[in-house]
This record gives C-alpha cells, structure tokens and sequence, in this order.
C-alpha cells in the first residue's frame, strides 16, 4: 500500500520489516560483531565503499538497521542512527554539528544530564551555551549570537514540561543559518513530529516510551538528508557509542505498540492530571493537556495528544512530596519515564540532581516539584494509590521547607 495511505498506528507495526530468509514476519537478531567477507577483494571493496555489505557490528548491523528504519520512517527522518544510550545519541549529535569556538543555545527545562553535558564537557572543548526559556521565542531570539551553531529544545521539557514552539524557533533559527535539534522523547513521534515541523535534527532516549517496557537503555538520531546522515555516521563509527543488536531488536519489538501505548498514556494522564489539580493539598499540576498550562495553546497546536508526563508540587513542599513518594504502593518510585509502569520520582534529588540548585530554579524545577510517569495500568488503580498516598502525606506532613543543595 502507497505509504502515505498508511496510517500511523499501521506504520508503527510493520516500519523497518523488510523479507529476510526462512520469510520471519520480524528481523532476526543477528548478534555478531563481525561478518565474514567473500574474498579479500570483497572486504577491501566494502572498506573503500563501492559495495555494499556489513563489516562490523559498530560500523552497521542488520538487526540494528531495521530498527533505525523503523524510527526514521516514524519520525517522516531520512534516517536514524542507533546509540548505546540517549546522552550518547544527544553528544553524538553535538560531537558532529559542532566545533571549538561555536555558540548553543539550550532550553533551561532539560534533562539534567543534557545541561551538564553542554555546560561541562562540551565547554571543555570550546562550545559555550546560553540556557534559555525557549517557550518564550523574544528569548530565543536575543541569545543568538554570530557563532551560534545550534539551538536545541527538549519540548516539552523535563521535568517541568515547558513547551516551546517548534516551528518558530525553526523559523528563527534558519533565518540566522542555525540548526535546530529537538529532543522528542517526552512525546514520541506519535505525538509531535519535529522534523514536520522544520527541526533539522531529532534526538531521543530510546529508552523511554519508544521501547516503552523499562528493560533497554538505548537512544537515536534522526536526520533529515543524506549529507547529515554521512556526517553523523562518521562521528557515530568514532566515537563508538552505538547500540547492541539485542537492544535494537527489542526497542524494535516496542515500537510496534507504540501509537497504542501513547493513546493510553495520555487518556490516563489527562485523568490523573485533571484529579490532581483538584485535590486541595496539590499547589500546582503542569500537564500538556491542561488549560492552565502557560503554553496550553502550543501544545494544542503541535501535539497530536497530550502525553503521559505529568509534574506537580503540593502545599507541604518537599517533606509533603517525599511522604508521596514513600508512601505510593502501586505506583514505583524510579527514575525513567515512558514505561508501561507507572512511575514517581523527584527531579531536584534525582535526575536533576546534577544541574546544581541554581540551575534548577532558573530553570523552574524546584524542591517540591514531584514528577509522575503515567504508565498503561488500570487508571482507577493508579488515581487510588495516589489518593491514598495524598492522605498519608497529609497527616504526616510537617510543612517544614528542607534546603536541598
Ligand atoms: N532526553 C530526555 C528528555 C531524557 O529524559 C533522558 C533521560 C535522556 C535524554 C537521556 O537518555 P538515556 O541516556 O538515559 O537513555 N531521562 C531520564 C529521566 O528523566 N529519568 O531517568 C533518565
């Protein structure tokens, strides 16, 4: 069938199967780390790059392959590259994109590792980065600078879900001969597709709602022609941070539920966000799909749905949500997010931790703010493990404001 009758929840089964031998209706796990060649002749051809073939499991592996297939037609991409984790992925794509002396703009919600990475490592190599509100395109508009080479948006971002508008940082950023690379891994492309939209690069940690089952640690780039896959590819090979058969494999077992997945996510989310706003010891609830969201209007505009991440804070601070935290039983207190079990955690203690206070509150994350990975289960089940966990939290709150550093 023509591929543009296709609908997405389709494309999610079948994107990157092709035939194989023996006809398996999914692709083998080739799990080799190299593979013979059919003379000397023949591998020195493959090295030179006039014939085509798989050489070393680093350099391209079948299994792999199908998997980035599969994304890069999820993602409307050119193609994808498979990396051993999402950092890897998001430092493979600034090794590639940038050099000594350029210039980054990043938005202030990411994941804490991405700020640090930008702030530490990629500082030590000469890039310097500008945090910004990139929700608010004034902002991001004043911190570009003649060097500036990237700008990159996690949209929404982590954890406290500031949405930033794709196609106008696109815009803006093309106008000054900038390249935008968006973190997508808090939507999944069943829900925003950012290169439609005019990014120029996409990341993701595989490991989130793309595998969708909390057993892989992985990540990808997807690019949008051929010129930035060649590049991409080389700095990959180099740097060596690829992904292993297996793992592509089951990210690809994932992704052929995910349209199902993300409806369900954000069906419940939606629910459990709307009970938080309404209970009288929540402070605030930040959820996409909510009207008192400051960027609800965005959101509505390129979120196909809402997603199942939600962040809120309660009136007792910090003690209040630890006692959440530590009184949940259905609901698992763990970092990652995008799994089919729902999971809490608190970003200023744990994934956040590393930003530093500073950063955080420039950011917005601050103590009390408790974020809430809504996984597929039965939605009363989850609404009355929070409501119980509430009540706990309530009688034992102290209201006390611990400092954290
Ligand atoms: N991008 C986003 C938006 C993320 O949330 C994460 C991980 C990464 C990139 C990095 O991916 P990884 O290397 O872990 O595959 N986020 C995590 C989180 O919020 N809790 O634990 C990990």
């Amino acid at each position: 069938m023509e591929d543009s009758k296709i609908g997405f929840d389709s494309k999610c089964v079948h994107a990157g199967v092709e035939e194989y031998e023996f006809g398996p209706v999914v692709p083998p796990i080739y799990q080799t780390s190299t593979f013979k060649f059919k003379s000397a002749e023949h591998g020195a051809a493959l090295f030179r790059g006039e014939e085509e073939g798989y050489i070393y499991t680093r350099m391209k592996n079948p299994t792999v392959e199908a998997m980035e297939k599969a994304v890069a037609h999820l993602e409307n991409g050119y193609k994808a590259l498979g990396c051993g984790s999402g950092m890897a992925a998001i430092h493979t794509a600034f090794a590639s994109l940038l050099e000594s002396g350029d210039h980054v703009i990043c938005s202030k919600a990411v994941y804490g590792p991405t700020a640090t990475l930008l702030s530490t490592i990629m500082k030590k190599f000469g890039v310097k980065t500008d945090f910004v509100h990139t929700s608010g395109i004034e902002e991001v508009k004043n911190a570009i600078k003649p060097n500036t080479k990237v700008i990159y948006v996690e949209t929404p971002g982590n954890p406290t879900l500031e949405i930033s508008d794709i196609k106008e940082i696109a815009e803006l950023a093309h106008q000054n001969n900038i390249l935008l690379v968006v973190d997508n891994t808090f939507m999944s492309p069943a829900l925003q597709r950012p290169l439609d939209l005019g990014a120029d690069v996409v990341v993701h940690s595989l490991t989130k709602f793309l595998n969708g089952h909390a057993d892989v640690v992985g990540g990808v780039i997807v690019v949008k022609d051929e010129e930035e896959y060649n590049k991409m590819r080389k700095t990959l090979n180099q740097l060596g941070g690829v992904i292993d058969p297996l793992n592509a494999f089951l990210v690809h077992r994932g992704l052929k539920t995910l349209a199902l997945r993300m409806e369900r996510h954000s069906k419940s989310a939606q629910k459990i966000a709307e009970f938080l706003e309404n209970h009288s010891q929540v402070k605030w609830v930040m959820y996409p799909g909510l009207k008192s969201h400051p960027q609800y209007q965005i959101g509505q505009k390129q979120h196909i749905d809402s997603g199942g991440m939600i962040s809120f804070e309660l009136k007792g601070g910090v003690d209040a949500g630890r006692a959440v935290m530590n009184s949940v039983k259905f609901c698992q207190l763990a970092v990652s997010l995008g799994g089919v079990e729902t999971l809490i955690q608190h970003p200023a203690s744990m994934t956040h931790h590393s930003m530093g206070k500073e950063a955080r509150e420039a950011a917005g994350i601050t103590d009390g703010l408790v974020r809430l990975s809504v996984g597929i289960e039965n939605v009363n089940d989850i609404i009355s493990d929070l409501e119980q966990a509430l009540k706990k939290a309530g009688e034992t709150a102290t209201h006390h404001q611990e400092e954290l550093a």
